[in-house]
């Protein structure tokens, strides 16, 4: 069965893949699934149809026949865990790389979110030049461990995983603030991930549907 995904019908990222559908997408694509996309508005999200699917009223959401899953990283896992190719056969491997999806997404994105949610809404605040260079500090902490732990690789687990989709999804969300770049081996890391066919494929829906809502 096809799955359907949900995701904004018109993203306020304005088509450049920032919101989590995105990671969902990439995933799909990753495994060749194929897949649907009913796009919601920010009024639906919060309507009983939608909330009975997720009860945050957010997207993404995933529905295959009557099994519903809501939150991206569990998306993401579920596909990787039925699919080939999105995580390491060798169990320790595949241990660690779930280890690595969870760093992502409990200790890599908090901080990056909360930098990317003070610029975007406390900007006017009297305490917002004050308080950025902790928040900088925090993220620019996390990119160095990660950073150092990646080293040289290519992947944080032997060959591409899960664990990289969510690591590398997470790195592109503060475009324009130069973090990322601070740290050379992370940002081929992320070129590494952004160049794979799959990930081209899932932007490039997601463009699609913003250019759709703007024409
Ligand atoms: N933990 C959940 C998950 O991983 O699935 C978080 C889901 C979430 O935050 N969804 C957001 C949402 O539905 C969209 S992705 N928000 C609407 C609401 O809460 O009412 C977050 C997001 C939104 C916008 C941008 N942007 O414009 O750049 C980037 C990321």
């Amino acid at each position: 069965m096809t799955p359907t995904i949900t995701a904004f019908e018109r993203s306020p990222d304005r088509g450049r893949g920032l919101a989590r559908d995105m990671r969902v997408r990439w995933a799909l694509e990753e495994a060749g699934q194929p897949y649907n996309v009913r796009l919601v508005s920010f009024k639906a999200m919060k309507e009983p149809e939608h909330l009975a699917l997720h009860p945050f009223g957010q997207i993404p959401t995933y529905e295959e026949g009557g099994f519903v899953l809501f939150e991206s990283g569990a998306i993401v896992l579920h596909l990787a865990q039925r699919h080939s190719g999105l995580l390491p056969r060798d169990e320790n491997a595949r241990g660690r790389a779930i280890a690595w999806m969870f760093a992502a997404l409990n200790t890599v994105e908090p901080p990056v979110v909360e930098l990317g949610m003070a610029k975007l809404l406390e900007a006017n605040e009297t305490w917002y030049e004050q308080r950025m260079p902790l928040l900088k500090d925090r993220v620019r902490r996390r990119f160095g461990e990660l950073s150092a732990r990646l080293g040289n690789a290519d992947w944080l687990e032997g060959e591409f995983s899960a664990a990289d989709l969510l690591m590398v999804s997470v790195l592109l969300r503060l475009p324009g603030w130069g973090m990322v770049e601070e740290f050379p081996n992370l940002a081929a890391y992320v070129a590494r991930g952004t160049a794979r066919p799959a990930y081209k494929r899932a932007f490039e829906a997601q463009l699609a549907v913003f250019k759709a809502a703007s024409s």
